[in-house]
C-alpha cells in the first residue's frame, strides 16, 4: 500500500505511527499539498493529506478513515481501535478531541503565514481557547490511567502524541503546554521513546 503525505503533518504521522506499530509494510510517498507541483488532489479531491492507495487499488483519504481501513484490513497487533463498539466510540471521541485541537493549531499556523496586517487576532484567540480547553480535557483524562484510551496504547494516544509533538515543532500555543499539564507531558515522553515516533520525527 502507498501512503501519500508530508513530513510534518500530524495527521500523516498518526497513520505512519499506526502502520509502524503494526509492522505493516507501506511505501511512503512524500508530497506536500502546499507545493504548486503537488499530486495530492489526484488522490483526495479536498487536496489534503494523508491519502492511501490500497494494494487492491482503492484510494482513501482522511486519517480516521485510513485508521479504520488499517484495522479492517489486517489482524496485525497491537489493535489500536477496539472491536467492541462502545469502547471504540470512547476512543474515537478522544481522537476527535485530539484532531480538533490539531485543526485549531493548524488554523493559527496558517493565520501566521498571512501578511501581519491581514491577520485576525480574534480568530486566533478563538482557536487558542479551543486548544487550551481541549488540552485541559485531555490532561484530565490522562490523569486517570497510564494511556488515554485505557490500559493499553491505542489510536487516541497516538493522535494526542502527534498533535502535541507538532506543537513543539510549530510553537503555536502561548508558553509551554507542558507547564500545567504534567500527565500529558509524561504521556508524550513515553510515546517519544517508541521507535514508531522516533522514525517519524517531523522534518520541517
Ligand atoms: N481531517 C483530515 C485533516 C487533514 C489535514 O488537514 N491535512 C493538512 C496537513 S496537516 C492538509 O493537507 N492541508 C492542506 C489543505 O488544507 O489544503 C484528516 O484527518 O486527514
Amino acid at each position: 500500500m502507498k501512503l501519500i503525505g508530508s513530513l510534518t503533518s500530524p495527521y500523516v504521522r498518526k497513520i505512519r505511527v499506526m502502520l509502524l506499530e503494526k509492522n505493516m509494510p507501506f511505501e511512503f510517498i512524500v508530497d506536500s499539498p502546499w507545493e504548486p507541483s503537488t499530486h495530492v488532489p489526484d488522490f483526495n479531491p479536498l487536496g489534503k493529506v494523508p491519502a492511501l492507495v490500497t494494494d487492491d487499488g482503492q484510494t482513501l483519504f482522511d486519517s480516521n478513515i485510513l485508521a479504520e481501513y488499517i484495522e479492517l484490513a489486517s489482524t496485525a497487533t497491537p489493535q489500536l481501535l477496539p472491536t467492541d463498539r462502545h469502547a471504540a466510540l470512547h476512543v474515537r471521541q478522544l481522537v476527535a478531541l485530539a484532531d480538533g485541537i490539531c485543526d485549531a493549531g493548524i488554523n493559527i499556523f496558517l493565520e501566521g503565514r498571512r501578511p501581519a496586517d491581514k491577520q485576525y487576532a480574534d480568530w486566533v484567540e478563538r482557536q487558542q481557547g479551543k486548544i487550551a480547553r481541549g488540552l485541559d480535557a485531555l490532561e484530565r483524562r490522562a490523569s486517570t490511567s497510564s494511556w488515554l484510551g485505557g490500559k493499553d496504547m491505542n489510536l487516541a494516544d497516538i493522535a494526542a502524541g502527534c498533535v502535541l509533538l507538532w506543537f513543539d515543532l510549530r510553537a503555536v500555543t502561548p508558553g509551554d503546554w507542558r507547564e500545567t499539564r504534567p500527565n500529558l507531558a509524561s504521556l508524550v515522553a513515553q510515546l517519544a521513546q517508541r521507535s514508531s515516533f522516533q522514525q517519524t520525527a517531523p522534518v520541517a
